[in-house]
C-alpha cells in the first residue's frame, strides 16, 4: 500500500470499531441505495476524515492549478486568447471556492485548510509542480489536464456526499468550456508552422509523465481507493480513470500527428485496457511530498497572497463594517 509519507497512514488505520454498529449499518444501507449524505446526517469519523482530505486536496489543486496557466495571461497570443485564459483561470479559482465550502461543511475551517496548504502539510495535484515554459505547455494544461480532471470528476459527481457532488456538477459544466478552449488552442498549433507543431510535441514530451501520475498511484499500491469506493466517494479506481483518459485522448493526440513518449503504449484489444510503461512512482512520491521542480515557488505565491490579503479578510470580518443601502 502506498503510504505517501504523512497524514494518510493515520487515516487508513483508523478503526470503525468504535462506531455505533446500528448507525454504521443504516449509513451504509443509505449509500447502497444511492442516497446522498448531507452535512447534518450521521456519518462515521473515517468517512468524514477521508472526505475532508480528498475535497481539501482537490480545492488546493484548483488554486495552485491556476498558477502555471496564470503566468501566461499576459503572454497569451492575442487579445481573444488573453480574455479566454483569464476567464478560465478565474473559473479555476472559483472551483476552489466551491470545494473549500464543501469541505467546510465537514467541520474543518477554511483558515485551517489554507494554513495546512502553505505549511506543506496538505497535498495538491502533482501536475501543478511542473513549469509551463512555453505557450504550448499552457495549451497542454488547458486541453489535456482539464480532460483528465473531467474524467475523474464526471465519475465522482455520482458519489455519496451531497455538497461535494453538487460542487462537482457545477465544476464539470465549466470545465467542459475549458476543454473546448484548450482543444481549440492545440488545433491551432497543430495546424500551424513546423515550429508551432514542434512546440506542442515538446510540451507532450515534458508533460506526459506527470499526466500519467495525475490519476494517482496504480490500484495495487493506492492507499485510499478501497475505502473510498466502498462508501461511493470515489466512483472509479485510479487505473480505471487513467485508462478512460487514455482511451479518449490518445487517439486524438495521434490523429493530430503527435507522438507520445512511451514506446510501450498500446491498447490491448483483447482486454480493452491500455498498456504502458509503469510510471515512475518514486518521482511521483517526491513531487507530491514537496520536492518537485516548482513546489517551493507555488507555495510561496500562496504565502504571499495569504499575507497581502489579510487586511481584506479582516476588513470584511470587521464588526464595524455595515451594509449601506444603495442610493436608488
Ligand atoms: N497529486 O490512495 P490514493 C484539476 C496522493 S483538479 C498529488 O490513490 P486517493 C483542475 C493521495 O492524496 C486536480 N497527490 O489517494 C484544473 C494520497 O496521499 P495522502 C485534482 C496525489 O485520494 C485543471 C496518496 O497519494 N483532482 O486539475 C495524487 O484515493 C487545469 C495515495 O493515493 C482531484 O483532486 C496526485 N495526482 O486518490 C485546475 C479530484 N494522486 O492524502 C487548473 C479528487 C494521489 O494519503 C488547470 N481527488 N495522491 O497523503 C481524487 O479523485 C483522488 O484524491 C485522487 C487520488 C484520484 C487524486
Amino acid at each position: 500500500m502506498y503510504g505517501g509519507g504523512n497524514t494518510f497512514e493515520g487515516i487508513a488505520s483508523d478503526s470503525l470499531a468504535t462506531e455505533d454498529p446500528e448507525k454504521l449499518a443504516a449509513f451504509e444501507a443509505r449509500i447502497a441505495r444511492g442516497e446522498k449524505i448531507e452535512p447534518a446526517d450521521w456519518m462515521p469519523q473515517l468517512y468524514r476524515k477521508q472526505l475532508i482530505r480528498m475535497i481539501e486536496q482537490h480545492a488546493h489543486s484548483e488554486i495552485i492549478g491556476a498558477l502555471p496557466e496564470g503566468t501566461w495571461i499576459t503572454r497569451a497570443p492575442g487579445f481573444k486568447r488573453k480574455l479566454a485564459l483569464m476567464a478560465k483561470v478565474q473559473d479555476e479559482v472559483g472551483h476552489a471556492q466551491l470545494l473549500y465550502s464543501a469541505a467546510e461543511t465537514l467541520g474543518k475551517t477554511r483558515e485551517q485548510m489554507i494554513q495546512d496548504l502553505i505549511s506543506g502539510k496538505s497535498k495538491y495535484s502533482n501536475i501543478f509542480n511542473y513549469p509551463a515554459f512555453t505557450w504550448a505547455d499552457a495549451c497542454f494544461i488547458s486541453w489535456l489536464v482539464d480532460a483528465g480532471a473531467i474524467v475523474n470528476q464526471l465519475a465522482n459527481v455520482k458519489g455519496s456526499y451531497g455538497p461535494y457532488c453538487r460542487a462537482l456538477d457545477r465544476i464539470c459544466a465549466e470545465e467542459s468550456f475549458h476543454l473546448k478552449y484548450g482543444h481549440h488552442c492545440v488545433i491551432y498549433l497543430a495546424a500551424g508552422t513546423p515550429k508551432q507543431r514542434e512546440m506542442f510535441q515538446e510540451a507532450i514530451n515534458r508533460w506526459w509523465a506527470p499526466m500519467m501520475h495525475f490519476f494517482g498511484p496504480a490500484d495495487k499500491i493506492s492507499a485510499h481507493t478501497q475505502v473510498l469506493m466502498n462508501w461511493k466517494v470515489k466512483m472509479a479506481t485510479n487505473d480505471d480513470t487513467r485508462n478512460q483518459f487514455l482511451d479518449m485522448y490518445v487517439p486524438k493526440i495521434w490523429e493530430l500527428g503527435f507522438t507520445i513518449p512511451d514506446p510501450a503504449l498500446r491498447k490491448n484489444t483483447e482486454t480493452g485496457r491500455w498498456e504502458y510503461t509503469e510510471p515512475d512512482w518514486e518521482e511521483f512520491k517526491r513531487v507530491i511530498n514537496g520536492d518537485g521542480p516548482c513546489n517551493k515557488e507555488r507555495l510561496e505565491v500562496r504565502r504571499v497572497a495569504e499575507t497581502r490579503g489579510r487586511w481584506v479578510r479582516e476588513a470584511l470580518r470587521s464588526a464595524t463594517m455595515k451594509y449601506v443601502e444603495p442610493l436608488v
